[in-house]
């Protein structure tokens, strides 16, 4: 086991530090870059994601950060925020620079063998960061943490009191709250909302005793349409992404997580079998790259039904 100190000797001894974040960075992944950069502020550190959530673009932007580009070959890895080397996309090649590697991340499972790495539960990533960097007072960094950790709670929907205890150490005297809802969009824009409306359309209902289980497919905003279908009376969603047809998405509610219903294990477990890989959290959790789609979602509401009905 690595503390935080281990980490941040880790980047200190670092001359040019390349950042991987999971493939569309949201912005828990990218607020955590962008703060360890902008912490080591005099070191050649670069940012790499494929792709960028809209989300953490326009965080980004109000934020004034950049991802900056490397000076020289990279003489270090840090992974963070993600559970799996193919989550990181097209920047999974660049793991090939050096196995001087470490990983910051907050995933329930794990696919990577670092040299080093900090895990640990928490609703965020952020807040392990924010333990790295200890608790710096700059306040770029805190807001950019505070972006994520605001990301990966739903708001704070999903909150325990380490998250509350963090936040209020991370707020300070000169962040009003109110400015970090500001750093997210509130209107969803009409493709979001198109998406939306074509994705309740497709739905499949599977009942499970009292329990509702929904089953469809559409080609983005997946975490958007997951959580909507949840806040109108779902307990598990399960969305199949029909452009890249092998990402699946789960989210349960309330009422399923304290049945015990794991979703970072199933989705994991059925991904194994389907020649893919997946993980994340009890009741947010993605697969990607299975052989069958069809047939990973119908493995994945098996496994869901097993536990729904065992009671
Ligand atoms: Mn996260």
């Amino acid at each position: 086991m690595f503390s935080s100190n281990d980490i941040r000797f880790f980047i200190e001894k670092s001359q040019h530090l390349l950042i991987l974040c999971h493939s569309n960075a949201d912005p828990d992944a990218l607020g955590c870059a962008l703060s360890v950069k902008h912490y080591f502020k005099n070191k050649d550190i670069s940012i790499c994601c494929d792709g960028i959530s809209k989300q953490a673009k326009y965080i980004l932007d109000s934020l004034g950060g950049s991802l900056g580009e490397l000076e020289a070959e990279p003489d270090a890895i840090l992974v963070l925020d993600t559970s799996s080397p193919s989550l990181l996309g097209k920047c999974m090649a660049l793991l090939e620079k050096t196995d001087n590697l470490a990983v910051i991340d907050h995933h329930t499972t794990t696919d990577f063998t670092p040299k080093l790495a900090y895990r640990k539960c928490a609703t965020s990533n952020a807040e392990l960061v924010w333990e790295v960097l200890e608790k710096p007072n700059d306040i770029f960094i805190r807001k950019a943490l505070l972006a994520g950790i605001m990301a990966d709670t739903g708001h704070l929907k999903y909150a325990n009191r380490q998250t509350f205890i963090t936040l209020s150490e991370m707020i300070g005297d000169d962040i009003l709250f109110e400015d970090i809802f500001s750093l997210f969009r509130k209107e969803s824009e009409l493709s979001q909302r198109i998406a939306l409306m074509k994705a309740l359309q497709r739905m499949r209902i599977i009942r499970v005793k009292d329990y509702i289980i929904v089953r469809t497919s559409i080609g983005s905003f997946e975490s958007f349409i997951a959580r909507s279908i949840l806040n109108i009376g779902a307990d598990v969603v399960i969305i199949v992404n029909e452009k890249r047809g092998s990402r699946i998405v789960a989210r349960a509610g309330r009422r399923v997580a304290n049945k015990g219903l794991n979703l970072a294990t199933i989705m994991h477990e059925s991904s194994i079998i389907n020649n893919g890989e997946g993980g994340g959290h009890p009741s947010a959790a993605g697969s990607k790259g299975v052989d069958d789609f069809k047939k990973a979602a119908d493995d994945i509401i098996d496994a869901i039904r097993q536990v729904l009905e065992g009671d």
